[in-house]
């Protein structure tokens, strides 16, 4: 059974608009299994962290000073090819080029408003999940996966 795992966040546009039960739905409903989820008030120096890759681009303090304007909700999924399935239902990091029927595609416009976050890579979700999650998540296993899995 596949024990890939990723990160998925709703960020704080996405919380108060009140989505966050819509990406939640929308995980469950694929199949994917749910390991963690909290809501949090991040510190800048853990969004520095989390966006580390990104800190010389022009737009990183504005990313960060949106990341740090409300609480997000963050989240561990585990299924197959999650990481990669998880960026596919998020859509484009531009909503604009999102196709209809993603997250981003179905309810945002701006790129500095995207609603989530999904990681990149098996290795930068379990970076991630380890830096969100620093007292680890459920496992366990489920009957459900009888009728999800071949
Ligand atoms: P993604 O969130 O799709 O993984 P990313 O990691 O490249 O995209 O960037 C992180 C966030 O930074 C992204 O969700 C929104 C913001 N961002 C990315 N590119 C941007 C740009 N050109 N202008 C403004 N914000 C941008
Ligand atoms: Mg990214």
């Amino acid at each position: 059974m596949a024990s890939e795992r990723t990160y998925i966040m709703v960020k704080p546009d996405g919380v108060e608009r009140g989505l966050v039960g819509e990406v939640i739905s929308r995980f469950e409903k694929r199949g994917f299994k749910l390991l963690g989820l909290k809501a949090v008030q991040p510190t800048r120096q853990h969004l520095e962290q989390h966006y580390g890759d990104l800190k010389d681009k022009p737009f990183f303090p504005k990313l960060v000073d949106y990341m740090l304007s409300g609480p997000v909700v963050g989240m561990v999924w585990a299924g197959l090819s999650v990481v990669k399935t998880g960026r596919v239902m998020l859509g484009a990091t531009n909503p604009l080029a999102s196709a209809p029927g993603t997250i981003r595609g179905d309810y945002a416009i701006d790129v500095g408003k995207n609603i989530c976050h999904g990681s990149d890579s098996v290795d930068s979700a379990e970076k991630e999940i380890a830096l969100w999650f620093p007292e680890g998540v459920c496992n366990y296993t489920r009957s459900l996966d009888k009728l999800i899995y071949e």
